[in-house]
């Protein structure tokens, strides 16, 4: 991805709420390029595998828990610098603690529902993203 694509997804608060429209205008107008999207429900066990990575942390259950509650907005977005200006805009893993402006000061509703993920490297954008897509969804 070399360095240029991160890796999204609005969460089921965001997404049941109705906020989904209004933070992809926001992500749009903050300069990135949507190159896949698609609306989907993980079961537990495929939130499960994709917060592999967080299994030893106390979160871990409530967090599997809560991103298969309701439908979530996966998305792969280019832009230079991606990953970076990414976690500018969407604001600190609190929403207490992110930011006026940012989506999660915004939208999210607690640190477990807030709102929206972003990838903290070029090689978790690659790993996230082709969890939800495959070559032939990207544009
Ligand atoms: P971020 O999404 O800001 O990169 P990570 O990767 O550290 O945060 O955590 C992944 C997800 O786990 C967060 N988006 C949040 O939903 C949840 N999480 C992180 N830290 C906590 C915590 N202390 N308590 C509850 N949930 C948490």
């Amino acid at each position: 991805m070399a360095g240029n694509r991160t890796f999204t997804m609005i969460k089921p608060d965001a997404v049941g709420a109705g906020n989904t429209g209004a933070i992809i205008k926001m992500i749009q107008e903050a300069g990135f390029r949507v190159v896949a999207m698609k609306k989907t429900h993980l079961t537990p066990e495929l939130a499960g595998s994709f917060y592999a990575v967080h299994k030893e942390r106390p979160f871990y259950a409530d967090l599997c828990k809560y991103m298969s509650s309701g439908a979530i907005v996966p998305m792969i977005l280019e832009k230079d610098n991606a990953i970076e200006d990414f976690r500018k805009l969407i604001g600190a893993t609190d929403p207490q603690k992110a930011e006026a402006g940012t989506i999660r000061a915004l939208f999210a509703k607690s640190i477990d529902a807030n709102a929206i993920h972003g990838s903290d490297s070029d090689e978790n954008a690659e790993i996230e993203g082709n969890f939800f897509f495959s070559q032939f969804e990207r544009f």
